[in-house]
């Protein structure tokens, strides 16, 4: 197992963009929360905590790149250009939701097809071997494209994970594996989940490299992200990255964390919120300051709060386009 040391590798006005997209991501988990509240939408299953490992795994891809997120990947398909505006149509559900067209719980199941985001599902660790097959599929093709896949620390613990992570390793497919760790599925914590909590340790079990990064740090997590995207595009395969972090809020919005965390606990989610480690890592280097950092959050904050309104106003779906896009 590798251990990262920080490396500055992207540049000043990239970073600041990456901040913005930490920011736009929380100001509609924010929104999200208050709307849920106030009884307008019907879930939210946060991102809080994961924003720093998502922006810069998904800062790593380029344009023709595919990403395969888990649920909780507000932030990642905010890097690849999802508008609040957007968002927010689907967390009411419209008929103009470019995710599902208004036919899931926000977040729960989507895809964006112009944005190269397979789609996402509620099966835990089901989307694993698909982003294998979708690297595959790239590789037969020659197409050069690299997949990023994303996961929980519990999805590790399913079947899928293994037959995903093993198949990409035996075809040396171009597809990045980054475990969002943070050592929560729902209420079990990871030692009742795992006897080795250090999920790249297993790399060494399929023969790839694997990465263990703080994902609350987003240069470093972009600079171990980087090297994995690269690695995979010179067709040397897989790298599986165990980025631990802080889950700040509840599972979801129909979870409490209180039940099985301490308060200390939910106190100490401050001290590993990625945002506020960055913004004090952009001041340290003297490009932003924290009236200018302040201020950035709060154009989001209204940018989705306007969002939201603006959303809740557009056409619901009609009853005869029910069963359009249904298999089965
Ligand atoms: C196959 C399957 N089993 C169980 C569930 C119920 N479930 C939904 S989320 C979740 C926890 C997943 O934890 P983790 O992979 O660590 O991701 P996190 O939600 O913590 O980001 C479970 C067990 C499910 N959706 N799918």
């Amino acid at each position: 197992m590798a251990t990262t040391t920080r490396t500055d590798t992207a540049t000043r006005e990239q970073y600041l963009q990456l901040h913005r997209f930490m920011c736009m991501a929380k100001a509609l988990d924010d929104r999200m929360h208050i709307l849920v509240k106030q009884g307008r939408a019907p879930f939210v299953g946060s991102s809080r905590g994961h924003e720093g490992i998502q922006v810069a795994s998904t800062a790593a891809l380029g344009p023709d790149d595919w990403l395969v997120p888990h649920y909780r990947g507000l932030a990642n398909s905010i890097v690849r250009g999802l508008t609040m505006k957007e968002w927010m149509l689907a967390v009411f559900a419209k008929a103009a939701d470019p995710l599902s067209a208004g036919r899931n719980i926000p977040g729960g199941c989507y895809s964006y097809r112009a944005l190269k985001i397979a789609p996402v599902s509620q099966v835990v660790a089901s989307w694993i071997p698909k982003a294998s097959g979708i690297a595959y599929a790239a590789k037969l093709r020659g197409e050069g494209s690299v997949t990023l896949c994303t996961f929980g620390d519990g999805a590790t613990s399913q079947g899928d994970f293994h037959e995903g992570v093993n198949f990409a390793a035996v075809h040396r497919l171009p597809v990045v594996f980054v475990c969002e760790n943070n050592s929560y599925a729902i209420s079990v914590p990871i030692r009742l989940q795992m006897a080795n909590p250090d999920v790249a340790d297993r790399a060494a079990g399929y023969g790839i490299p694997g990465v263990t990064v703080d994902g609350t740090d987003v240069p470093a997590s972009y600079a171990v992200c980087r090297e994995a995207v690269d690695r995979a595009r010179r067709g040397e395969g897989p790298t599986l990255i165990d980025a631990k972090i802080w889950r700040i809020n509840s599972h979801t919005s129909e979870d409490n964390h209180l039940k099985y965390r301490t308060k200390e606990e939910i106190a100490d989610a401050a001290e590993h919120d990625p945002i506020v480690r960055f913004v004090a890592w952009l001041i340290d280097r003297g490009w932003i300051s924290a009236d200018d950092a302040a201020q950035v959050q709060a154009e989001c904050d209204k940018e989705a709060s306007d969002a939201a309104d603006w959303a809740e106003q557009q056409p619901d779906p009609l009853p005869e386009d029910a069963m359009t896009n249904l298999f089965a």
